[in-house]
């Protein structure tokens, strides 16, 4: 009699012991869409060709750290900066072939990837920043999501301003950029939009500008403003001229074949955290383009800021009317998105208009195509 209740505690032990263990197995498969695997854990790279304290690579932490706190720590993404994992293009090659699993980079190397892209290089197609976002939170995340039948899968945009020209030598006006050797992101719409600006293009390697400037392999080049400040390219380049020819947003994106082993629901942790980095990426913009400005003036670098936009705006239609047909269906939705933009504030934008924003929009009155 003993012994038989003996053997029956005990296999109520055992049985108790197994329902304890099935229980912790079916919270997990829970959090797991059901499919009753454990978890996994991963350890991916993010590529960013920028400074460690810049501001997309602020944005690449924040994104990083949220998913590593969303996930217990089950994913982790070690951020690789100042181009230490290559330069955009050959990174952009990694991650499609999933050898890399993020990247941040910007829009005018990764049209060469995915052609639909290519119409941000297009010149003064949005108005002032306000519209480019409005743009960006509403129809520019399709373009995201085209970016499949690239092997990528888009996350996220970043702020990165507008453009304009700087030179070793004195750049005051249109005239002066006549004649002028300027580099380009290697994208052949940015070469297009320098050459109808009467300049010489010369697609560069970032990472190689600072020197060509310094021996005069270039006159000059064209960034934003946290750009010319980060790379110190203004020490060798001391003359700006804020034309905001373009503006060519950063994207945070994933290697389609590392978005294809995630569960469901590591993927919505994935594309909520790189959503929810914008607001930091925007914040610490804002903060760098006052202190770029502030210590370009500083170091006694000559800016002058266009007051009249049209004769840039003339110069530059060739561009659009030799490759607008490309983007038709775009341009139209970036047309819509002005008309929008009095009522957004939401999604992305984390962060107010620039002062050169301010300035170009209100002296941008050109119509769009
Ligand atoms: C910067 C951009 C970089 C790189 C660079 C360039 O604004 O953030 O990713 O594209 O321009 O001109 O090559």
């Amino acid at each position: 009699m003993k012994r038989t209740f003996k053997l029956t505690a005990g296999l109520l032990t055992v049985a108790l012991s197994s329902s304890v263990l099935l229980a912790a197995c079916g919270q997990q498969s829970d959090s797991e869409g059901g499919a009753g695997a454990p978890e996994k854990s991963y350890k991916f790279r993010l590529a960013d060709n920028h400074a460690p304290d810049y501001p997309t690579v602020i944005g690449d932490k924040k994104f990083a750290e949220l998913v590593e706190q969303r996930t217990n720590g089950r994913i982790k993404i070690d951020v690789f900066p100042s181009g230490q994992l290559g330069d955009e293009k050959a990174v952009i090659e990694q991650v499609q072939l999933g050898a890399i699993e993020f990247t941040r980079v910007n829009t005018a190397p990764l049209a060469e990837f995915n052609s639909q892209f290519g119409v941000f290089s297009l010149p003064y197609i949005f108005d002032n920043d306000e519209h480019l976002w409005s743009f960006l939170n509403g129809d520019g995340q399709k373009l995201l999501d085209g970016m499949e039948s690239s092997r990528m899968k888009g996350l996220a945009y970043y702020d990165s301003g507008s453009r304009f020209f700087y030179s070793r030598v004195p750049l005051a006006s249109l005239d002066d950029l006549q004649g002028k050797k300027i580099r380009v992101q290697q994208n052949k719409i940015n070469m297009d939009l320098i050459t109808a600006l009467g300049a010489s293009p010369t697609p560069m390697a970032f990472g190689e500008v600072y020197s060509s400037l310094q021996t005069g392999v270039i006159d000059g080049a064209e960034n934003n403003w946290p750009s010319i400040y980060s790379t110190r390219h203004y020490e060798v380049a001391k003359h700006v001229i804020v034309d905001s020819h373009q503006r060519q947003p950063e994207v945070l994106l994933m290697s389609k074949s590392a978005w294809d082993r995630l569960s469901e629901s590591d993927r919505k942790i994935i594309k909520e955290a790189a959503m929810e980095s914008v607001a930091t990426q925007r914040e610490a913009w804002k903060k760098m383009e006052d202190e770029a400005i502030a210590k370009l003036k500083e170091a006694g670098v000559t800016i002058t800021e266009v007051t009249d936009l049209k004769p840039w705006q003339d110069a530059t239609r060739s561009v659009i009317d030799k490759h607008g047909a490309e983007f038709k269906e775009v341009l139209e939705q970036i047309n819509k998105a002005k008309l929008e933009q009095a009522g957004s504030g939401s999604g992305q934008n984390g962060a107010g208009q620039n002062a050169a924003d301010q300035n170009a929009a209100s002296q941008n009155g050109a119509s769009q195509k």
